[in-house]
């Protein structure tokens, strides 16, 4: 395994918030890419953090396109690169809302059409961008701007949907392990047809927590099973480091929730839902890597 590259394709002074985790995902997704890459943005807080025409922060090409078009624009871009026999990399870097909740048509396409490209959701839980509303992808219980009692429903299942396209190569990482992100990256960028990474992205204004907690906070998220790392190539699913500590013996939830604002004041009731949820998804991964699913 190589050492990371120390080339920047995300330049430092971005208009990011303090401690925001996915733009520094974004700094290991390009450094594993290299130079030979075009990345799509939807709208999102990246199409903010990457800087206003004609500055840009990004040190690789940009095509900026709409909210719910993203997996769309990058099979027409992937198409032509291959129709003039060209190898560049073409990578989506698409928040939770734009993939999984108005992205989700342009990506089921693309997976179905078989696209040569890598879809990355950063997931920080939240319309960010446009003030903290809630996505598919907020969590049970937590608070935003539109959820301000907490939100009533689960987290939308996007990676077993992701999963019903049955794409050759399909992984979780987090911002907390970087290196882990970087070998994903790697690997997908390495496999022909439809890759899609899925990174759970803290986010200190939305989740309502110190900025210096950022790190931190992807580890508990990892620790107490909310969140696991795994990737699935043709199929064959296989838990990543941390997360098979953590599956064995998780980390009290408590850890995780007791430190961020938007689950402030969840009931008791609600708290055992979500211990459920995570028991659950840690059960369903356990058997399915045991192969008795
Ligand atoms: C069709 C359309 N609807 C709404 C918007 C406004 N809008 C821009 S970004 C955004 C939220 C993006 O959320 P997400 O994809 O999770 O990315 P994040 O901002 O959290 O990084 C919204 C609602 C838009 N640009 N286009
Ligand atoms: S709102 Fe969250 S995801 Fe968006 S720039 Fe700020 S920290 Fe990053
Ligand atoms: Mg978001």
């Amino acid at each position: 395994m190589s050492a990371i590259p120390k080339e920047e394709y995300l330049f430092k002074c971005t208009s990011a918030c303090a401690g925001c985790s996915s733009s520094l995902c974004l700094r290991y997704v390009l450094k594993a890419a290299g130079p030979d890459t075009i990345l799509v943005v939807p709208a999102c807080c990246t199409s903010v953090i990457q800087g206003m025409y004609p500055g840009t922060a990004m040190n690789v090409p940009v095509y900026n396109i709409a909210f719910g078009a993203a997996a769309a624009c990058a099979s027409g871009l992937s198409n032509a690169f291959e129709a003039r026999g060209e190898k560049t990399n073409v990578i989506v870097y698409a928040g939770d809302g734009g993939t999984g909740d108005i992205g989700i048509q342009a990506l089921s396409g693309a997976l179905e059409r078989g696209t040569n490209f890598l879809y990355i959701c950063y997931d920080n839980e939240a319309y960010g961008n446009t003030g903290m509303q809630r996505s598919g992808s907020t969590p049970l219980g937590a608070r935003t701007t539109t959820t301000p009692g907490g939100k009533p429903t689960v987290k939308k299942d996007l990676d077993r949907i992701v999963e019903a396209h049955n794409p050759p190569y399909m992984a979780t990482a987090c911002s907390a392990y970087p290196l882990d992100l970087y070998k994903k990256v790697k690997k997908a960028l390495s496999i022909e047809g439809p890759k899609f990474i899925h990174i759970l992205a803290p986010c200190p204004p939305g989740w309502r927590y110190p900025a210096e907690k950022t790190v931190e906070m992807g580890k508990l998220a990892v620790k107490t099973g909310t969140w696991i790392l795994y990737e699935r190539e043709f199929g064959k699913l296989t838990i990543n480091g941390p997360s098979k500590t953590a599956m064995k013996k998780p980390v009290p939830l408590e850890d995780y929730v007791r430190g961020q604002g938007r689950f402030k004041n969840v009931s008791p009731e609600i708290f055992d839902m979500m211990r459920q949820q995570v028991e659950q998804n840690i059960q369903r991964l356990s058997r399915e890597e045991a192969g008795v699913c």
